[in-house]
């Protein structure tokens, strides 16, 4: 086989929470009167807590915010995120996700998380894969936001294998851009699938059954 591990990036490649960001940036914005829709909602993909929020800013015509304010700002948008989140249950993983991943496993691949999330623990529990993955890399154990490549190369350190090795799974074109800075091939699912970022663009989850061999 090509590959001895796939590396899965959580929102939007294992289960969505894109509506859930999507109100949380949503309220944060109309409190401070500034312009938010799914255009830029969809920019954020990917993209760092506090990255996001200077994107989220960047129409923002109010007196200048502190790196203080900031912070409070991004917190309070956090915990809306985490209400909806409470929301989210086993029902939120598809059939046809855990089915692929169980073929992927049982041909016996290593299968890690290498998300940019801090909630990426919270989700995997509310959706029933709490202990699943051999290895999570998440926005808890970098400092660096993708395009750089250090989620996916913890990632890997953690499943013990080389670069060369892992298929990356992305949903946004900046997570394709830091699978690739890691060395490795990426196969691209939604958004980033649509915008031709992977070595391979799938139309569905279970084509990666193909991509592996
Ligand atoms: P949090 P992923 C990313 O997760 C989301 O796509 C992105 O919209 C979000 O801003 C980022 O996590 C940080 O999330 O605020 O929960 O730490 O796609 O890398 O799994
Ligand atoms: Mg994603």
């Amino acid at each position: 086989m090509q590959f001895k591990a796939i590396i899965f990036d959580l929102d939007g490649v294992i289960c969505s929470t894109d509506e859930y960001h999507y109100r949380a940036w949503k309220a944060l914005a109309d409190k401070l009167c500034t312009p938010f829709d799914r255009v830029i909602n969809n920019r954020l993909r990917g993209v760092s807590r506090m990255a996001s929020l200077e994107i989220v800013l960047e129409k923002y015509t109010g007196p200048a915010l502190t790196d203080e304010e900031k912070l409070a700002l991004a917190t309070e948008k956090n915990e809306i995120y985490r209400e909806s989140l409470k929301e989210m249950s086993t029902a939120d993983l598809s059939d046809e996700v855990k089915n692929t991943l169980d073929a992927l496993r049982a041909r016996g691949l290593k299968l890690a998380i290498g998300s940019s999330s801090k909630n990426a623990p919270f989700i995997l529990r509310q959706i029933g894969l709490e202990g699943y993955f051999d290895a999570v890399s998440d926005g808890n154990n970098i400092t660096h936001s993708k395009p750089d490549p250090e989620v996916f190369l913890k990632a890997a350190e953690f499943v013990g294998m080389e670069p060369k090795d892992c298929l990356v799974v992305e949903d946004a074109v900046s997570g394709a851009e830091a699978g690739h800075n890691a060395g490795m091939k990426v196969a691209c699912v939604g958004d980033a699938a649509k915008n031709g970022a992977g070595d391979w663009n799938l139309t569905s989850f279970r084509e990666l059954e193909n991509v592996v061999g």
